[in-house]
């Protein structure tokens, strides 16, 4: 079977090994011949930092699938240690805000060297994924240059407004900053990745992972023709629902939607999303949301089930109910 998830960080990774759980794969390590799961993974939270390039979402998802990930902090790796960042402190170099772990220091630099050599993002990603062998096709969105930046009043001018990045709102200002907007820098300039128009139109299902509507899914969707290819393909596309209750299940995905006038609601973000037989340009036929949670999303097929990622075979659960609302048969 093909699966295509389109994924964020921390909830799309946890989601992902759900995924392959539902499959029959071992949830961590390399997967088998039989299926064949794609996350089209979202670039728009990387960013140059000390000279390396950082890539949150692909080094998250590539981790935990991995088997290496620190799964308190659900980023970076397991038994991490920080001296590097100490002694970039020690020489008061900016940012100091950023948590740079030593052994993650390893795999930017690999790939900032590789990016140095003219390899694009999708052959750095295949070329670090084959030691860590995630039993997952991690395609970067795109291999062009897109950043997520957020504008906010200035902390140091109120009366003025300033463009940050993704990662200093995210990390230095945890989100605290009100968004007026969120635009992913490049965006319309990008390219689909390698591989990634292929696998929505080939696939048997495509899911969106519980994560980030505006910063992670949105992001993915923003880059031309995914949108286009996501509406043509054969295969169901099913959305889960990052929201529970009426709050983020983790991060910020609430001061995301307020900022992109979307309330924070398992229905306004199904709506969002849009239904794909009945909008000129919604994506979604089905939607996976919260038990309990009585939502209506015109046009799209709604299923209540337990929607919190507590281990991995409540997350096997989900997976297995978007690939059914999908159309697929599990067997
Ligand atoms: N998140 C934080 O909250 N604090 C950090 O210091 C931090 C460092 C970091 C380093 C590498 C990496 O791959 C991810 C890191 N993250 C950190 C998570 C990251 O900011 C977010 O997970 C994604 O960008 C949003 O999904």
């Amino acid at each position: 079977m093909k699966v295509v998830v389109v994924a964020g960080g921390v909830g799309g990774a946890r989601f992902l090994l759900g995924v392959k759980a539902a499959l029959g794969l071992p949830a961590t390590g390399p997967g088998d011949s039989e299926h064949e799961i794609t996350a089209l993974v979202n670039t728009g939270d990387d960013v140059w930092m000390h000279g390396l390039r950082i890539c949150p979402d692909l080094d998250t998802c590539m981790y935990t699938l991995g088997g290496g990930i620190d799964t308190g902090r659900g980023w970076g790796h397991a038994g991490e240690t920080w001296v590097v960042k100490e002694e970039l402190a020690a020489y008061g170099a900016e940012p100091d805000w950023f948590g740079l772990g030593d052994k993650d220091v390893a795999t930017h630099l690999i790939r900032s060297q590789m990016l140095r050599a003219g390899y694009p993002l999708s052959a750095v990603t295949e070329a670090l994924c084959d030691r860590w062998r995630p039993g997952v096709r991690l395609l970067p969105m795109t291999d062009d240059r897109v950043e997520t930046h957020v504008v906010v009043d200035d902390p140091d001018q109120p009366d003025q407004r300033k463009a940050i990045h993704f990662q200093e709102w995210w990390v230095r200002y945890r989100a605290g900053l009100p968004a007026h907007s969120i635009v992913p820098v490049g965006a319309d300039e990008a390219k689909p990745g390698p591989g990634v128009l292929d696998a929505i139109n080939e696939a048997d299902a495509v899911l969106f992972a519980p994560s980030n509507p505006v910063v992670s899914v949105g992001t993915v969707l923003a880059v031309p023709g995914v949108r286009e290819a996501m509406r043509k393909t054969a295969a169901g596309v099913v959305g889960v629902s990052p929201i529970i209750g009426g709050k983020a299940v983790r991060g910020m995905a609430d001061a995301c939607l307020t900022a992109i006038g979307v309330e924070t609601s398992a229905e306004a973000v199904g709506r969002h999303y849009g239904s794909r037989q009945t909008s000129g340009d919604g994506l979604l036929d089905g939607w996976l949301v919260a038990s309990g949670e009585t939502v209506h999303v015109p046009g799209v097929a709604v299923r209540a089930v337990p929607l919190l990622m507590t281990d991995v075979d409540a997350t096997a659960a989900m997976a297995r109910a978007a690939l059914e609302l999908s159309g697929v048969d599990l067997g």
